[in-house]
């Protein structure tokens, strides 16, 4: 389960999962992108919320290009699928997942951020296909993901014309939920995470699971699908001793930002 390129710290609650590629650029190989997989499906079942980001001056320059060999159509196939089910324990797996992000954030390394449930950018940070150049396409999900971040339009420029996003345009965009200050993406993330972490169980599992789901939804099979979950949540005794909580002047009210 361990790799060399990948490290994994559990602080109480939280997971924290770095790449530890940074002569590489933090490069996804086969065998980091499968030890991802192997991360997400093997979280303590104690840990809440977990914080992805990458060591060095980029989270990550996305596909080991140097693993990109000569394929067939069916190990092409069969090479994007296991990009899918790794990216697919991330977004779909236990736990919520805050991607902190700096520097490159490219190709796979895109598509990686994208599976993330909320990113945070700090002020280097930059976004960019550069599978358009390569000759290549998307594999890792992105052409799936990203559409629903940036919408199709930007996503197709970005690859016909290798348009970078910098920081501030990339959070303009869509892509990053936060930008903060250089250097500092990795201690909102962990912020975050530690926030996300203290939500009822259900609630983050509805978030996660539910919601993306519902969004894909016709409207009124949505609107069904969001009453089941919001039924199933409320009867939670989580659910209820919060609410109490509330009522009774002994949790939080909600503050101005
Ligand atoms: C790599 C990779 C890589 C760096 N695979 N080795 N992704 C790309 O097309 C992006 C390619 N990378 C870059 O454009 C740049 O490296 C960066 C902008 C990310 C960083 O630049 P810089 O100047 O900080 O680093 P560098 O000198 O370019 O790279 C340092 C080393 O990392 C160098 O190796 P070295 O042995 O000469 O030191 C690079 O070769 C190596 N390196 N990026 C392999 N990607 C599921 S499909 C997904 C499809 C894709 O992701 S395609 C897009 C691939």
């Amino acid at each position: 389960m361990t790799h060399k390129d990948l490290q994994i710290d559990i602080q109480d609650s939280v997971a924290i999962v770095r790449l530890t590629r940074g002569a590489k650029r933090n490069a996804l190989s086969d065998g980091l992108i499968l030890a991802i997989r192997d991360a997400f499906d093997n979280l303590p079942a104690t840990v809440r919320a977990a914080v992805i980001d990458g060591e060095g001056p980029h989270f990550c320059a996305g596909l080991d290009l140097s693993e990109l060999k000569e394929r067939d159509a069916g190990a092409g196939l069969h090479h994007s699928r296991m990009w899918h089910a790794a990216l697919e324990r991330v977004q779909y797996g236990p736990v919520p997942v805050i991607a902190a992000l700096h520097g490159a954030v490219v190709g796979g390394g895109l598509e990686l951020a994208s599976a993330c449930h909320i990113r945070v950018a700090d002020a280097t940070t930059f976004y960019a296909l550069p599978e358009g150049s390569r000759g290549i396409f998307v594999g890792g999900g992105g052409a799936v993901r990203i559409p629903r971040l940036i919408g199709a339009a930007r996503m197709t420029d970005m690859m016909l014309t290798g348009r970078v996003y910098n920081a501030q345009d990339g959070e303009r965009v869509g892509f990053a939920q936060y930008l903060v200050p250089e250097g500092t993406a990795f201690d909102k993330a962990l912020e975050l995470a530690r926030r996300v972490a203290e939500n009822a169980p259900l609630t983050n599992y509805a978030l996660m699971h539910a919601l993306p789901r519902i969004a894909e939804q016709p409207a009124d099979q949505g609107f069904l699908t969001e009453a089941l979950m919001a039924a199933i949540a409320q009867s939670a005794p989580e659910a209820k001793s919060r609410v109490r909580d509330f009522l009774e002047g002994k949790a939080a009210k909600v503050k101005k930002g």
